[in-house]
C-alpha cells in the first residue's frame, strides 16, 4: 500500500481532533477534516453529522484513509451513544467500503476495557488481548467499533488499527492520568505508525506515552514503528501533592477506567 497523503479526520473540532489537525501535517498529510460542529478557520472542512450517510460517503471519497475521532467522548443514554458512536462507525466503514477506502485509524478507548483490575506492585502489565470489560454504554460503543473494524478487515480487506487511548491532553491532570497519559506529539506519532505500517489487518494498540508508571503493553503500538518520546513522570511530584497517591480501596482509582466505573462523566449535549 503507497503511504496515504490525503486523510480524512473526523471529529476535528473537538479537543484530540483540534491537536492533530495541528500536529498530522508536519508529516506531510493534507487533512480533510469533518464535524457536525463548524471549524473556523478552514473553508473546505466538511460540517456534517455522522447520521447523514450520504454526507459521509461524500467526505470520504477521494481520500487514502481516514482518522475516525468523531462521536460522543463520555458516557451517555445509549440512544445517543447507539446513534452516533455505532451507527455513525458503520456509516463511517461503508462510505469506506463505497469509496474504496483501504485504511482506517478508529478512536477506540481505555474504557473498552476499563473494568480491567489495574495492576498493582509488580503485576505484569494489562495485554492488548486481555478480556473487553467495558465500563461504561460509551465503552462499550468502543468494543462495537473494534469488532466492526475486525469484521470490515476479514470480509472487506479494509484494514485498521484500532488505538485504545488513555488519556491525550496537553498534560496530565490527575494521578490516574500518569500511568495512561498519551501527550500530543506521541499522539501524532502513533497515528502516523497507524497509517503507515504495512500489514496491520485489523490490529489493536494501546496509546499512551512511555510513562513509568505505565499500566498495558505498548508491544503492539511499537510493532508499528511507534517510538514514543514522552513520560508523564515530571508531573507525577506535583500531582501527587495535590491529590494523594491512588486508593485501592476506592472504586474509582481499582480499575483502567477509573472514574469511569463509578461516576462517569456525562456527554453535555
Ligand atoms: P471531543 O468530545 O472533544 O470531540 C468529539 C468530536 O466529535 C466533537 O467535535 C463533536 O462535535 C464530534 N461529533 C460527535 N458526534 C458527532 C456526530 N454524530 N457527527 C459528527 N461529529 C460528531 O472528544 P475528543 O477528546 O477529541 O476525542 C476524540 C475521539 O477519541 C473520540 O472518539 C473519543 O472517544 C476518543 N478518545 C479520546 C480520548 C482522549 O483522551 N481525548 C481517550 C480515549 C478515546
Ligand atoms: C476517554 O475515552 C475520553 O474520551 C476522554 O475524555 C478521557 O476521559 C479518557 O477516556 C480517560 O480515560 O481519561
Amino acid at each position: 500500500m503507497p503511504a496515504p497523503r490525503t486523510v480524512l479526520l473526523t471529529g476535528a473540532a473537538g479537543g484530540l481532533g483540534t491537536l492533530m489537525r495541528n500536529l498530522l501535517p508536519a508529516f506531510g498529510y493534507d487533512l480533510r477534516l469533518l464535524d457536525m460542529r463548524p471549524i473556523e478557520g478552514d473553508p473546505d472542512a466538511v460540517t456534517a453529522d455522522l447520521a447523514d450517510q450520504d454526507a459521509v460517503r461524500e467526505a470520504v471519497r477521494g481520500v487514502d484513509a481516514i482518522i475516525h475521532l468523531a462521536g460522543i467522548s463520555l458516557e451517555a443514554p445509549f440512544e445517543k451513544i447507539l446513534k452516533a458512536n455505532i451507527e455513525g462507525t458503520y456509516h463511517v466503514y461503508e462510505a469506506a467500503r463505497q469509496e474504496g477506502v483501504r485504511r482506517v485509524v478508529f478512536a477506540s478507548s481505555n474504557h473498552a476495557v476499563g473494568f480491567t483490575p489495574r495492576p498493582q506492585g509488580d503485576d505484569p502489565l494489562i495485554p492488548i488481548d486481555t478480556p473487553r470489560r467495558p465500563d461504561t454504554f460509551y465503552g462499550l460503543s468502543k468494543c462495537f467499533g473494534e469488532d466492526l473494524a475486525q469484521f470490515y478487515w476479514d470480509k472487506h480487506g479494509i484494514e485498521t488499527v484500532s488505538v485504545r487511548i488513555g488519556s491525550c491532553f496537553p498534560e496530565p491532570t490527575s494521578v490516574r492520568m500518569l500511568s495512561v497519559w498519551m501527550s500530543p506529539p506521541d499522539g501524532a506519532r502513533l497515528f502516523h505508525a497507524a497509517l503507515t505500517a504495512e500489514n496491520v489487518g485489523h490490529t489493536v494498540v494501546y496509546g499512551s506515552s512511555a510513562n513509568t508508571r505505565l499500566w498495558w503493553d505498548l508491544s503492539s503500538a511499537r510493532a508499528l514503528g511507534y517510538e514514543p518520546q514522552d513520560d508523564s513522570e515530571e508531573y507525577a511530584g506535583k500531582l501527587i501533592a495535590e491529590q494523594g497517591e491512588l486508593d485501592p480501596e476506592n472504586v474509582a482509582h481499582a480499575f483502567l477506567g477509573g472514574h469511569f466505573v463509578s461516576e462517569p462523566p456525562v456527554w453535555p449535549y
